[in-house]
């Protein structure tokens, strides 16, 4: 049983990303993401941990590193810091970056190795067979396609990239021997792939038959080496899954973080990886008898105005010229709200102007401008001072108060469009109030009644910027400010407060500007 204390922790990763090129949207959608979840838990009052990072050995980065005539570990180092200098540009919160270079990682992948073997789960063999350098994923013939055309006499994986023939000595994990034990595990904790779709896939797979896997390979350097015989290096895979175990301190068992976060409660991984995640992570694991991560969750592919990124096609966009280009929540919040979590999306420059203009500037926006100028205009620059309340603004507190149930519940399945649904339906509500109330007419006529109305817009405009802090927090922190809320109130908890009457607040200014084209704005 998990103890009081286990409960309330929370240990969410990304996939860590291959070094053999600079992020891409992808990448950013995947680490905002996760990102959004992390602080959403924070906020709601979880010890979190959160991780991410880097997958710098095998083949592919080695020949990457080769083509660019740069010593591996050089290479790595350099876009391994491009990686980071990500996470800052996108003010992800995590609270580790993992490389699989480090050697805390090294002990930690050779000790899951000596306990699977001291299982009896690891043999000698010869592996022939195809290999796709790119996916770092061994194929059977038949999931394989013939290439056409210049591509002749060529064989493809299913995601397009080419694969060898590879013929060598190599160890086997005895993965055919864990297809049971997987379904009874998909069948006793049902979401533990999500979303629902994926999993199917999964099991699919699983019921066709495993086969063993090869877990080494002789015919390049660039990894772990396989304890106690280091002509073999260990298959890359085996390597990057173990990161998730051991920025928690493993193999350390007694370390305060290991016994506080493993298992991991989510990792998020993109849809191409799921098999990785779902098959060999959890079939490495019990045969190392230590605990499964409690949930894999696969979000989709993101494309550019419905066409795949590639640099071929030069569509490639940068998170850097993203965010240059429209602003980093602005970005944040387009991701997270237009493409509904789990599934492929596109981004499209018109789909994203007008996130901006309507949700951002014009309703949220707009919203706390108006009430902010109203009360710096006509109650001195204070939180005013409420009369008794009306029916009307019940209703609108209640709807606010009563959205975080609903955003708690779709987070559970990281509906995380659903959990800003909820939020935007409150902000359409008190939109609503505002022009039912007109609390302008009321300065002349019923000025106890503007500063009741007044109060309950700046009361909800409070929890709504508490609401948007996982998603938009530079902006929803400006905001709050505003509102003079201090820092240590700013957490679901916290909903339940209430605005102080007679705070001074600042002078205000605009948090959502609109989206402008720079030939209108000249
Ligand atoms: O797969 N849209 O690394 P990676 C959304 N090193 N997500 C995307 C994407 C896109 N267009 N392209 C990639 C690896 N991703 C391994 C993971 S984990 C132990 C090892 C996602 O750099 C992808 O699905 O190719 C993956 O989750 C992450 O970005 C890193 O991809």
């Amino acid at each position: 049983m998990p103890s009081e204390t286990k409960k309330n922790t929370f240990y969410i990763t990304t996939a860590i990303s291959y070094v053999n090129g600079p992020p891409h949207l992808g990448h950013a959608y995947e680490s905002i993401s996760t990102d959004v979840i992390a602080r959403f838990k924070r906020l709601d009052g979880y010890d979190v941990m959160f991780l991410t990072g880097t997958d710098e050995h095998g083949q592919k980065v080695e020949k990457t590193a080769q083509k660019n005539g740069v010593d591996p570990k050089e290479f790595c180092d350099d876009i391994a810091s491009k990686f980071k200098a990500m996470t800052d540009l996108l003010n992800i919160s995590n609270d580790d970056f993992i490389r699989t270079t480090e050697p805390r990682h090294h002990d930690s992948v050779q000790e899951i190795w000596r306990r699977i073997q001291a299982k009896g789960d690891i043999y000698l063999g010869k592996y022939a067979g195809w290999y796709s350098v790119r996916d770092e994923a061994y194929f059977g013939e038949d999931e394989l396609t013939k290439g056409e055309g210049d591509q002749k006499g060529k064989l493809f994986a299913p995601s397009g990239a080419e694969v060898e023939w590879v013929e060598e000595e190599s160890y086997f994990f005895k993965l055919s021997e864990y297809g049971d034990k997987l379904l009874a595990h998909y069948e006793a904790n049902p979401d533990f792939i999500l979303p629902h779709y994926r999993r199917n896939e999964v099991v699919n797979f699983v019921k066709q038959g495993l086969t063993d896997l090869s877990v080494s390979r002789t015919t390049f350097d660039w990894g772990i080496p396989v304890p106690g015989d280091d002509k073999h290096i260990m298959y890359v895979w085996l390597d990057a899954l173990t990161n998730y175990i051991t920025a928690t301190g493993f193999p350390d068992e007694s370390s305060e973080t290991y016994k506080k976060f493993w298992p991991a409660d989510i990792h998020v991984i993109g849809k191409d990886i799921m098999r990785f995640h779902t098959i060999y992570w959890p079939a490495f694991l019990m045969s190392a008898g230590l605990p499964l991560p409690k949930r894999v969750f696969g979000h989709g592919f993101l494309n550019i105005e419905g066409q795949k990124m590639s640099k071929s096609l030069g569509n490639v966009i940068t998170p850097q010229a993203m965010v240059d280009e429209f602003g980093l929540d602005q970005v944040r919040y387009f991701l997270m709200r237009e493409v509904p979590y789990g599934n492929d999306g596109s981004f499209s420059k018109e789909s994203m102007v007008n996130r901006i203009n309507s949700d951002l500037a014009n309703d949220l926006g707009n919203l706390g401008q108006r009430v902010l100028s109203m009360i710096a205009k006509n109650c001195d620059g204070k939180v005013p001072t409420p009369g008794a309340l009306t029916p009307d603004d019940d209703v609108l507190i209640g709807a606010a108060k009563g959205a975080l149930d609903e955003m708690r519940t779709a987070m559970e399945i990281q509906a995380i469009h659903r959990m800003l649904e909820a939020v935007w339906k409150v902000v359409g509500d008190a939109n609503r109030y505002v022009d039912a109330q007109a609390p302008w007419a009321l300065r002349k006529t019923d000025p106890d009644r503007m500063a009741t109305v007044l109060y309950v817009l700046a009361d909800v405009i409070r929890m709504l910027g508490i609401y948007v802090q996982s998603t938009v927090p530079a902006s929803a922190s400006k905001l709050l400010d505003q509102l003079a809320v201090a820092q240590d109130v700013r957490s679901f908890a916290d909903i339940e407060a209430a605005l102080v009457p007679g705070t001074e607040l600042p002078k205000p200014q605009p948090v959502f500007p609109r989206y402008v084209e720079e030939d209108e704005a000249n």
